[in-house]
């Protein structure tokens, strides 16, 4: 604990020097959320992340979060210094769709609009129409919808599936998923609820079917801590990340918050309920950037110049 207290102490000085601002999504660590916090920055989910980067005078955003968030962050402030605790930091959603298969596909359906969801990498953005996030892809592909648009969905098989079902809309869909949220079980969570009678149950929509169709709430990370706080409940049954725990014991103080079952258990499942790139964020390789200033994502300026465009109609139509 003196430790951690010292780094940081180290932390907050370096930000201050640097003149930078700390960007934290809500999976990560809690003590980098509450550093974030704390310092002026945001703690929130990517898309907020990568706005308020935007729109802080700060000129180095340090990204606590993921690759895509790194890069989305750029994509938005090109010209600020955007650092990562860890480069390798990535995701299953990401790696599961990689930009040359990804382009293959959609040039085998030329007729599709293509919709891609947040978690992807500046390449397969760049070959977006939108861009969308879980709090907004179903108003935005029930407009599309409306307008007698097919559409090519890529890469969350879940979130996919379950905006087609919703929406109604012709999705094509690409087989993706997050590797945390796919461990999420119907039946382990049928068995849990007849525990907890009482408790509400708010899942987020990259969870498989058999758990979306038991929530009380599916939203996104954002939704999900409103309806901590505002549903008249005082026990909850949480699928998405526990990271997310943390920011909603401080919302809801007195509530009581419980992990979604998974198949395996924490001896056998390494990525159940806590994703592990996320983990890759710590106080001390945050420490390091800061002082170094290695681990700058770039984002090539002709890939920049055409993801920004699905980025920013998404934030037109949100507007
Ligand atoms: O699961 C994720 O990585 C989420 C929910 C990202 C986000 O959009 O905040
Ligand atoms: Fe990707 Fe899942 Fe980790 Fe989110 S929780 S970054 S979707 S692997």
């Amino acid at each position: 604990p003196e430790q951690k207290t010292a780094l940081k102490e180290r932390i907050k000085r370096l930000l201050k020097e640097q003149q930078a601002v700390l960007v934290a999504h809500y999976y990560v660590d809690a003590d980098l959320q509450d550093l974030a916090e704390e310092t002026g920055g945001c703690v929130s989910d990517s898309l907020e992340m990568a706005r308020f980067g935007r729109d802080h005078p700060a000129q180095t955003l340090v990204v606590a979060g993921v690759k895509f968030m790194g890069e989305t962050s750029k994509i938005l402030s090109p010209h600020k210094r955007v650092l990562m605790p860890d480069l390798d930091a990535t995701c299953s959603l990401d790696l599961g769709c990689p930009a040359d298969e990804f382009a293959a596909f959609c040039d085998a359906h030329p007729d599709r609009t293509v919709v891609v969801y947040a978690n992807t990498s500046a390449a397969v953005k760049a070959r977006a129409d939108w861009m969308v996030t879980s709090s907004i892809g179903l108003d935005i592909v029930a407009h599309l919808h409306a307008q007698g648009k097919k559409i090519l969905w890529a890469p969350d098989k879940h979130l996919g599936g379950y905006i087609q079902k919703k929406t109604g809309a012709d999705m094509l869909l690409w087989q993706g998923s997050c590797l945390v949220h796919d461990e999420f079980k119907g039946i382990e969570l049928e068995l849990l609820r007849r525990q907890h009678p009482r408790a509400k149950i708010l899942v987020h929509p990259e969870s498989p079917e058999a758990v979306v169709a038991q929530a009380d709430v599916v939203g996104s990370t954002t939704q999900l801590i409103a309806a901590a706080q505002t549903l008249d409940a005082d026990e909850f049954i949480v699928a998405t990340d526990n990271g997310i725990l943390h920011k909603m014991k401080m919302a809801a103080p007195g509530k009581r918050f419980i992990d979604a079952p998974t198949a395996g258990n924490s001896a056998t499942c390494k990525s159940c309920a806590h994703c592990p790139w996320m983990a890759m964020n710590g106080l001390q390789n945050l420490a390091d950037v800061l002082e170094s200033g290695r681990n700058q994502i770039h984002v090539d300026a002709d890939i920049s110049r055409k993801a920004v465009l699905c980025i920013d109609r998404m934030l037109d139509f949100a507007a």
